[in-house]
């Protein structure tokens, strides 16, 4: 017997950040959870989900994932992009919960089984100087890393995206009414990384993932020497080399460098991936589920990618929730062609509200067995911690002028 849809419910907390959660309930009580989170952006998503498909959702079929996408999806005509795609991933995501826990079994198990033993994981150091990042790439190696981004800040600029004191989890969204500005000057940046990073090389070994994200801030002709002078460092992945729109720039870069390349955390759709996919011009697709339509759509993403030997590295920052990162990991246990995740971490304070059942050890992420996505949420503990604006920083070159992000 069809299972329907109750209720759906859109919070929006914040526990030292903003996420945006879906409850959905069924009407024999089942309760999955979603995630809908967009930083910076966090109440147009929930305003899409309250006032335009929660209505449509009370009364359908719990069961028909598939088809509750085709309808979200292809019903609204105005297709795409990332306030719909959040929205509709959140519902994607409560509905495999719903499913798991109906079937007495991890999401992971529905998708066809695990195809490895656990889920290769980075994290970020960061330092304001070399001596700072080498501790921090020493401290995340002793808590049993084997994958790092390394993050080093700039003579001469004051601050520098991704980069903080510590290893503890950063929010690089400030609270606010309006984002800071930074300043950001590329030649000092293109004049300082490589050496920064060979350094890093140096102190730990040839063993260590070490990766970098230069954050859409480059030409394609200096991405290009950016990766050519990395390659005696053998990155495993220089990340976000080039504005994500135009996506020729990687083919540039790619005709000069044999560094691999990884973009993608803001694409949404299989039409983001598709080019640069098929035409092998990067190694690394990092959509994320929340953002890319959940499971069902992002386990498209991958499956095309894997026709090119493109593997998935999906986006793991501390604005993707515990429900989006518990869903990345079962989907990358079942997915043949998975490279790498990111995990970033949570403030203490986001766990005591989504309370997850994935564990991280000797350098993997496990999902865990517990029926569904294994996360829960306190909603009382939610409630305590109203939303909060908060934004990303905003660059400008010395000039004034905004710049890529
Ligand atoms: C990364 C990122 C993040 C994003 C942030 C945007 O983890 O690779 O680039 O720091 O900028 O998550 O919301
Ligand atoms: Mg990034």
């Amino acid at each position: 017997m069809a299972s329907r849809i109750r209720s759906a419910e859109v919070l929006v907390t914040s526990p030292s950040r903003n996420f945006v959660t879906l409850k959905v309930t069924t009407d024999d009580g089942v309760v999955g959870w979603g995630d809908a989170t967009l930083n910076g952006r966090e109440l147009a998503v929930a305003s899409y989900l309250r006032d335009h498909l929660v209505p449509l959702l009370v009364g359908r079929d719990a069961e028909r994932i598939e088809d509750t996408w085709q309808y979200l999806y292809r019903g609204a005509y105005w297709r795409r992009g990332p306030v719909t795609m959040a929205a509709i991933a959140a519902i994607d995501l409560a509905l495999w919960d719903i499913k798991g826990k109906t079937a007495g079994k991890p999401v992971y198990q529905l998708l066809g089984g695990a195809v490895r033993d656990g889920v290769l994981a980075y994290t970020h150091a960061t330092g304001a100087d070399l001596p700072e990042l080498l501790d921090s790439v020493d401290a995340q190696v002793a808590r049993g890393f084997r994958a790092v981004r390394a993050q080093s800040g700039v003579p001469g600029l004051e601050a520098v995206y991704g980069v903080h004191p510590g290893v503890a989890a950063y929010e690089p969204a400030g609270r606010g009414a309006a984002p800071a500005e930074e300043v950001w000057d590329v030649e000092a940046y293109l004049r300082h990384v490589p050496g920064v990073l060979a350094a890093v090389r140096e102190h730990a070994g040839p063993e260590l993932h070490l990766l970098h994200d230069a954050h859409h801030r480059l030409t394609p002709i200096q991405a290009a020497r950016l990766g050519k002078d990395l390659e005696p460092v053998r990155l495993f992945w220089l990340e976000d080399a080039t504005a994500a729109e135009n996506q020729e720039a990687l083919r540039l870069v790619r005709q000069h460098t044999t560094t691999p390349l990884a973009l993608g955390e803001v694409f949404n759709s299989v039409w983001d991936c598709k080019d640069l996919i098929t035409s092998q011009s990067l190694d690394y697709m990092r959509v994320c589920v929340s953002h890319a339509g959940g499971i069902s759509h992002t386990r498209r993403i991958w499956d095309l990618a894997a026709l090119y030997q493109v593997k998935a590295g999906p986006h793991g920052p501390s604005d993707v929730s515990p429900i989006a990162m518990a869903a990345s990991l079962h989907l990358a246990l079942a997915t043949p062609n998975f490279g790498i995740q990111e995990h970033m971490g949570h403030a203490p304070l986001v766990e005591t509200v989504f309370r997850h059942d994935y564990t991280f050890a000797d350098g993997y992420l496990h999902p865990g067995d517990a029926p569904g996505l294994g996360v829960d949420v306190d909603e009382v503990a939610a409630a305590a911690h109203p939303y909060d604006p908060a934004y990303l920083p905003v660059a400008r070159t010395r000039d004034g002028a905004v710049t890529d992000w």
